[in-house]
């Protein structure tokens, strides 16, 4: 009987560097590859292009692979202990860095049996992280950008995104990422913002500035990025109007449509007194997500509809009778929107809904709770967390306190330490 070599890919982006540990590994028996599923590969690098399908494909078909299973963990040791191979093969790049606590559990594992670790040269100037780089260089298109929120919905536990409104900010979300307790943090997308679109315009968050507006705004943002985007849409505009704008959005390669359910003159949900706004009719709004979901061209277009009833004083039973009503009438998603200090509302609601039959995944705003941190918001379930408004307050406050102190001081000296310097602004983007 032949001997079994494991080995595990992500196998976004095949190169040279992959054949050579197949082909080497196929030499010391049955290659089995455990190929990482979406979810294993979001706890601790980047998302991948090709879903698990696709990617399973091309393996399938390489003649150096025996079979492919998937491996549902950055960790191994699930499948050795039911595969109990004689070997695993893996280039020798991974003993320091994120990967070098999952390679000391495959030694101690294998040990169990006896197996053992074959470790390949690195393949020199070639790296999956090199090619990737170079693709996003080249951008994306508008179908490969709006499938991502689903896929992302699906394998990762809280997908993140952050408020942009424009290019710079889009690219910071776009290229940001930290190494913390052996992952790498990013954000998933960008949340194209009502209230930081018209202020980065000098207008009120009152729906002064237009869709079309914000859109070409968005044009530019969608030139310098490839992540996701979720669209602030207000309450929809008129029903006449929503066929156009799914149009407008689907185009750009928008994931998803955010519809409130308000009525009339718009204000932003943060304020104190919310007195002259009014909800709009549960069926009412429910036609409005039909009209948006009759609309769309393609399914990975997501329309969210977010509940405003805790912002207008109303009750939960309120909340999840609205929640319950626009998911039977199409919505992808639900926001359950808060302006407490405290999650409490919204845990209340997500608690209820998540046992509902008509349960859609859940998108939370922690602005005013802003204590409440990612892994509570995991806990109860929800699924997408947006920081709403981060950045354009970030950039605020920094504006406000250099323009200050320039009067003050009467020469720019004293601020240069509160802002970046001009070597890194002038190679910020090459
Ligand atoms: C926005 O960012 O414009 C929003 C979220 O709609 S909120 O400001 O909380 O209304
Ligand atoms: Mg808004």
């Amino acid at each position: 009987m032949k001997k079994i070599v494991y080995v595990a890919l992500s196998a976004d982006i095949l190169h040279e560097g992959h054949i050579n540990v197949l082909k080497k590994a196929s030499k010391f028996g049955d290659v089995v590859v455990g190929l990482l599923t979406d979810e294993a590969i979001a706890t601790y690098k980047k998302f991948p292009h090709l879903n698990y399908k696709q990617r399973e494909i091309v393996l399938k078909n390489i003649k150096f692979v025996k079979r492919v299973i998937p491996q549902r963990t950055h960790d191994y040791s699930e499948n050795l202990n039911i595969l109990k191979p004689h070997f695993v093969v893996h280039g020798d790049d991974w003993k320091k860095g994120v990967q070098s606590l999952v390679r000391k559990r495959v030694l101690s594992t294998l040990k169990k049996w006896k197996g053992k670790l074959i470790e390949i040269k690195y393949t020199k100037n070639i790296s999956s992280t090199l090619i990737r780089d170079k693709i996003k260089s080249l951008g994306t298109t508008p179908e490969v950008r709006k499938s991502k929120l689903k896929r992302l919905i699906a394998a990762k536990k809280i997908v993140r995104f952050l408020e942009s409104h424009n290019s710079l900010t889009g690219l910071i979300i776009e290229k940001l990422n930290i190494v913390s307790k052996n992952q790498i943090l990013e954000f998933d997308g960008m949340w194209s913002s009502s209230l930081t679109d018209s202020i980065s315009r000098g207008k009120p968050d009152n729906q002064s500035v237009d869709y079309s507006t914000r859109i070409l705004g968005l044009n530019e943002t969608l030139d310098a990025t490839t992540k996701p985007i979720i669209f602030d849409a207000d309450n929809g505009g008129r029903n006449e109007h929503i066929r156009h704008l799914v149009k407008s959005l689907e185009r750009a390669g928008v994931s998803a449509m955010v519809i409130e359910d308000k009525v009339g003159l718009k204000q932003n949900s943060l304020f104190k007194n919310q007195k002259n706004i009014k909800q709009d009719s549960i069926k009412e709004f429910c036609k409005k997500i039909q009209i948006a979901k009759d609309s769309r061209i393609s399914n990975d277009f997501m329309i969210v509809a977010r509940i405003e009833s805790f912002i207008l004083g109303k009750s939960l039973k309120d909340a999840l009778n609205r929640a319950e009503a626009y998911s039977k009438a199409g919505a992808d998603a639900i926001l359950i929107h808060s302006k407490e200090k405290t999650p409490k509302q919204i845990f209340s609601f997500s608690k209820k809904f998540i046992k509902s039959k008509y349960y859609k995944p859940m998108i939370a705003v922690p602005s005013k709770y802003s204590k409440t941190n990612e892994i509570s918001l995991i806990k109860n379930n929800f699924k997408v967390v947006i920081y709403a408004n981060h950045l354009m307050r970030a950039s605020h406050f920094a504006m406000y306190k250099t323009a200050s102190q320039i009067l003050k001081n009467g020469r720019s000296f004293e601020s240069e330490k509160n802002i970046t310097n001009l070597e890194s602004i002038l190679r910020l983007i090459k």
